[in-house]
């Protein structure tokens, strides 16, 4: 494909008709609007930049629907949760994880995500010994990103404790564990993996797994590019903090991090006003997981006085537990409405479509947490999501009101066709690769579930 063409599409400056792309080497080449589609133009009706994932543990989606039943207790939550997915990763093999993975991937895709951010700590195996190849599961990692053809930051994550004050990690954790001189070796590593587009960012696991100094090693290690942090999703870890240093977890990372844009914090879920303020002029942008959150049981990020404050957001899939950003994005709002029992809460003055505000908000954010380049505009990656005009929620609505149509109305997707730098991954809603990787997750997902 050398031309793109749109009968309308959202561009930086907004809602733009009649728009030709030219694209050239995966980039875009050209963007003229009120154009006429030239003869062998790939032709489309809805256009819209692809949306960066900022949060995934791919083997997650092995799991999905796999803790919604009742432990052997009635109090289950975030912690016994996790139990189950330590449990999970008692005998998962780097293949299984390369399938679920692939199969994690192609799902971004087809809901319009073009780009992931994997935070990725699986690193040992399942004896939590090393493998000869420090790099193995993150390879795989590498390996289902090109395989399914979506970009990727890769954030391999330092895991060395299980509480603040360096406690000993436990045995649930064997397969995260790596020292500063093997985490070292490991983004060495990482960094000859990647190709063309792909980011390499660091990922401290959480306040809980990182002590002070091994926070400040790392960042010494990696002084460019994103570094991703869980932070304050839990009322525990907020209590757990405050017994070990008298600071809250964001406020901690605000005093002794020196918080800037290359930073992200997953969830932030919980933070006083004076945090929420002080994050948002930080710079940093807030990854947010609203399925996920919920799924958890997490609590309700305060999106309304964060973004007022002039924050950055990003949304991630976390536990891939559900696909779909259209479903985070509303899951985001709707979180917000049933809080402050009002309607429309997350629009602003300049789009009053709250679907419009947060794909904006997200579309920027979300390129930020990932670095790269946000939206499309000459010099950035084509990466096009197009909607299906014959979508019944999209049935005579122009502009914004697309975009409230595909995020607030529509039961299932209205993705249409997915391209990253140029080359078809999506069409009609599935990737090219949809049998073979679904499939492939198949036979391994009943490998795991017969043992
Ligand atoms: C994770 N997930 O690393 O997969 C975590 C759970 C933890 C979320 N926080 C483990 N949603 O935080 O200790
Ligand atoms: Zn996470």
């Amino acid at each position: 494909m050398s031309a793109f063409w749109s009968t309308t599409a959202l561009l930086p400056s907004g809602w733009a008709k009649n728009v030709r792309f030219k694209v050239a080497d995966g980039l875009i080449a050209s963007i003229e609007t009120d154009v006429p589609a030239g003869s062998g133009d790939e032709i489309h009706q809805i256009t819209l930049p692809g949306m960066a994932n900022v949060h995934s543990h791919a083997f997650q989606r092995g799991m999905a629907g796999l803790a919604e039943h009742r432990g052997g207790n009635s109090n289950d939550n975030f912690w016994s949760w996790r139990e189950v997915m330590y449990r999970f990763l008692d005998r998962l093999t780097p293949d299984d994880m390369g399938a679920i993975a692939a199969m994690a991937y192609a799902e971004m895709l087809e809901t319009g995500y073009t780009h992931v951010g994997e935070f990725h700590y699986l690193h040992n195996d399942a004896a939590g010994r090393a493998y000869d190849d420090p790099a193995e599961l993150a390879a795989r990692i590498v390996a289902a990103a090109q395989a399914t053809g979506i970009g990727l930051t890769l954030l391999p994550v330092f895991y060395a404790h299980s509480n603040f004050g360096g406690e000993a990690p436990n045995h649930g954790q064997r397969r995260f564990i790596k020292g500063v001189d093997g985490f070292a070796h490991l983004l060495d590593a990482c960094r000859s993996l990647l190709s063309n587009g792909d980011q390499l960012g660091i990922a401290p696991h959480s306040l809980r797994a990182v002590t002070p100094d091994e926070l400040s090693a790392l960042i010494a290690m990696h002084p460019q590019g994103p570094i991703h942090i869980h932070a304050a999703e839990q009322q525990k870890e907020v209590h757990d903090s405050l017994a070990f240093s008298g600071k809250r977890p964001v406020e901690w990372l605000l005093d002794a991090a020196a918080l800037d844009d290359r930073w992200c914090l997953i969830h932030a879920t919980h933070m006083t006003d004076a945090e929420t303020d002080a994050l948002a002029a930080s710079g940093a942008v807030a990854g947010l997981c609203p399925i996920t959150e919920a799924n958890l049981g997490d609590g309700i990020f305060p999106a309304l006085r964060f973004l007022e404050a002039g924050g950055r957001i990003g949304i991630g899939t976390d536990s891939n537990v559900l696909i779909d950003p259209a479903q985070e994005l509303r899951g985001l709002e709707y979180s917000q409405r049933l809080l402050h029992q009002a309607r429309n809460v997350l629009a602003s003055d300049t789009h009053p479509s709250v679907a419009r505000r947060l794909f904006e908000e997200t579309i920027a954010g979300g390129a930020q947490a990932m670095g790269i380049a946000p939206g499309l505009a000459v010099g950035h990656a084509a990466d096009f999501v197009t909607l299906n005009s014959g979508h019944p929620a999209l049935y005579g609505r122009h502009g914004d009101q697309l975009l409230d149509g595909w995020i607030f109305a529509a039961r299932n997707s209205c993705i249409d066709t997915v391209w990253k730098r140029g080359r078809q991954l999506v069409s009609r809603g599935l990737h090219k690769d949809s049998a073979a990787v679904t499939a492939r997750y198949l036979e391994v997902v009943e490998g795991i579930m017969a043992e």
